[in-house]
């Protein structure tokens, strides 16, 4: 056993650090401020390879594996957790094609996600199916050499400013899961209606709503085959969650790191407040959440990189995750006092980006049925 990081995957850490703290945190208040879309800054991550870590260079990418993409997506969260999205946005549907995409499909469409050129997103989530998936209504009505779709998406991350998305639409409901199918559409085209939404936090990372009306996606854009879909997004989340799970890292530490140099600063009552036993005991427990919650994290992201089953490990970690991410920004808050609670200091940020990971990517409650289901041996999470 290694705990170690390889001087390769060192690098890239420290690549995604200083960009990160030069390039992203300068800006990070004032984007999250006017709920900018940065687009230069998701080109150039695109330019620094942050897409394409789990790509190989076949398609554009550097082939560095899943541990290099949870490494990243720390480090750009720690500074500002709404532009980890973006790397999620690219790297979901990059991913999807490259497991079930057509071989023609990959070489057309990976290289611009992984450059950052083409802006993507996946579309899973609708009006009446969050959780629960298989409850999606949107269909595609094939039509001689195209699909015809029409259906609701909702929170969309990107929805607003996405040039491609990865849409999931039933085919034939009357097969259940079994008949949901996957296009990679092009969103520049007719019958596609766009809606802006505005969220507690990540505000610097667009969202909203794509509405379908008789949008006309050719026939070579299935992904897989028809009735794959279920099977492509399950897969296709179980790749998006262990980044979705660096990212609460990175906010996490971001808000251990603010109790910690406030605590060692402000004194109160003729001493520095770190002396206090109750801030004490927020600062251990925030340092024992995030440090297994990484263990974790860096476990599913290995397992992966061996090309291992990891469905139950990236539920645990992205589980532990948010719930260190949620508590480390509430005590954050706790310990600063009404600093925290100022929007003149970051920590309200990190407290309103948290709360997002115990909802997205299958909610902290859909981890722990994952979990628990395994566990009680009613459904094995890797199979
Ligand atoms: O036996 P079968 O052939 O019928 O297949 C079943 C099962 O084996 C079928 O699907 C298969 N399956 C899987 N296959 C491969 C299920 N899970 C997997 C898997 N992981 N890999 C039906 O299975 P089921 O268990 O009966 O399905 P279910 O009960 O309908 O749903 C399961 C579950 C609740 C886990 C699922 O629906 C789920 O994961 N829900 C959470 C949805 C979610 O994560 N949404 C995320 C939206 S996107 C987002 O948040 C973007 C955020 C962006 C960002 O911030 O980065």
């Amino acid at each position: 056993m290694d705990f170690g990081l390889s001087e390769e995957l060192t690098a890239v850490r420290d690549l995604a650090r200083d960009f990160a703290e030069k390039e992203i945190a300068p800006t990070a208040a004032k984007d999250d401020k006017e709920r900018a879309f940065r687009k230069d800054l998701v080109l150039k991550m695109g330019e620094l390879g942050f897409y394409g870590s789990v790509i190989p260079e076949k398609y554009g990418g550097s082939g560095l594996g899943f541990l290099a993409l949870a490494l990243i997506t720390e480090e750009v969260a720690r500074v500002h957790s709404a532009m980890r999205v973006f790397v999620n946005m690219q790297v979901g549907p990059a991913l999807a094609l490259l497991q079930f995409g057509s071989e023609e499909q990959k070489k057309k469409c990976i290289p611009p996600l992984v450059r950052g050129e083409t802006i993507s997103c996946f579309a899973i989530t609708e009006p009446d199916a969050g959780s629960d998936v298989s409850a999606i209504r949107t269909i595609a009505v094939k039509q001689r050499d195209s699909y015809l779709l029409n259906g609701t998406k909702l929170w969309i991350s990107n929805a607003p400013v996405a040039d491609r998305a990865l849409v999931y639409a039933y085919t034939d409901r009357s097969q259940k899961h079994r008949g949901m199918s996957a296009f990679y559409t092009d969103l520049n085209q007719p019958g596609v209606s766009r809606r802006a939404l505005e969220t507690l936090g990540a505000h610097a990372s667009p969202i909203g709503e794509l509405t379908f009306q008789n949008f006309r996606v050719p026939a070579d854009n299935l992904v897989g085959k028809e009735g794959e879909g279920f099977k492509i997004c399950m897969w296709q989340l179980n790749q998006t969650r262990l980044s979705c799970a660096a990212g609460a890292l990175g906010v996490a530490r971001a808000s251990r790191e603010a109790a910690v140099s406030y605590a060692n600063q402000r004194e109160q009552f003729g001493q520095k407040i770190g002396q206090f036993q109750m801030n004490q005991d927020l600062i251990a427990q925030m340092v024992v959440h995030e440090e297994s919650a990484r263990l974790l994290v860096h476990r599913a992201a290995w397992l992966a990189d061996q090309k291992k089953p990891n469905n139950l490990e990236v539920s645990i970690a992205k589980y532990a995750a948010a719930e260190a991410a949620a508590f480390a920004a509430d005590a954050a808050l706790r310990i600063l006092g009404a600093y925290g609670y100022s929007t003149e200091f970051p920590v309200e940020r990190y407290l309103r980006d948290a709360k997002s990971y115990q909802i997205v990517e299958g909610s902290s409650n859909i981890q722990k049925l994952i979990i628990a289901q395994d566990a009680l041996g009613y459904r094995k999470a890797n199979r």
